[in-house]
């Protein structure tokens, strides 16, 4: 088995002690950092996310990958960087204000920065205002929000509508979820779309935004 089948296998067992090490053993060899993300360490989440949407794996085992994700980004971040490579976007997420929840939202997270996503997590309890001026400050290509409760999904119409109001629902696609999130709610509130969980979440983000290519920055 070649090193980024290994290092993907290994995600995919959340073996986080192991992918650091074999992450800097790529890059010793030589091998591109773009093709560590994309054939190592993305093409590894992407089979977690696949089995976390069939019920092949539950959330546990998600967080260890997700886990081993990270330690492995850490690694590579910085060469990512200094090889100018692009990342496939910018995604800012939040939980809406009023709500605390925020383990489906992190896991979210998670899986868009295993895609090749640069994901800027905004917290919970996030007001209207903030999401606005994060869009503005960081210009991203789409803004994620998360609700768990029935009473604090409103907020969700609130940012899209203050997005409209300050000229930028142009610029950035919005993605809406959580559990009595639905489809219809999304398009009601005039969201670009709607995912049930977090492997759909990165399904949807590509379509909407595009996908990690590899290509220089
Ligand atoms: C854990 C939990 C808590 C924890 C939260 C801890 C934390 N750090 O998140 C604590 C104890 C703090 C809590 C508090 C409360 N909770 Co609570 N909580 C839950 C519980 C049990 C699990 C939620 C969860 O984490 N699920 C697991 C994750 C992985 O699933 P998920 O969040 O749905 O996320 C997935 C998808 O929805 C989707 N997704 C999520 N976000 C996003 C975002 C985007 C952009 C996309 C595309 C997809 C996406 O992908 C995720 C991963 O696959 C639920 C019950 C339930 N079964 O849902 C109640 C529940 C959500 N809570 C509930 C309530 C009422 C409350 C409280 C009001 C209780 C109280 N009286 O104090 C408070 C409110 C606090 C607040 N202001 O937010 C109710 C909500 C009822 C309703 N319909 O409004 C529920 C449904 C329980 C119930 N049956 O009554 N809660």
């Amino acid at each position: 088995m070649d090193l980024l089948e290994k290092i993907s296998e290994e995600l995919q067992k959340g073996n986080y002690q192991e992918l650091p090490k074999l992450v800097q053993e790529a890059l010793s060899l030589k091998i591109p950092p773009s093709k560590i993300l994309s054939h190592g360490l993305v093409a590894g989440m992407d089979v977690v996310g696949g089995k976390f949407r069939r019920d092949e794996l539950f959330m546990p085992e998600v967080l260890v990958s997700a886990k081993a994700m990270q330690m492995g980004m850490d690694v590579l971040r910085p060469k990512l960087v200094e090889s100018g490579v692009k990342l496939a976007g910018k995604i800012l997420i939040g939980t809406v204000k009023d709500d605390l929840h925020d383990i489906g939202k992190n896991l979210v997270g998670m899986l868009l920065e295993g895609a090749g996503y640069q994901v800027i997590d905004l917290g919970i309890d996030v007001s209207p205002e903030k999401f606005v001026e994060e869009v503005k400050a960081k210009k991203p290509e789409m803004v994620g929000m998360s609700a768990l409760l029935t009473t604090t999904m409103p907020k969700m119409k609130e940012v899209v509508e203050s997005l409209v109001e300050s000229g930028l629902r142009s610029r950035v696609k919005v993605i809406v979820g959580g559990a009595p999130v639905t489809e219809k709610f999304a398009q009601d509130i005039g969201a670009d779309g709607y995912a049930p969980d977090a492997a759909s979440a990165v399904e949807k983000a590509r379509k909407l935004i595009g996908s990690y290519t590899g290509k220089q920055a």
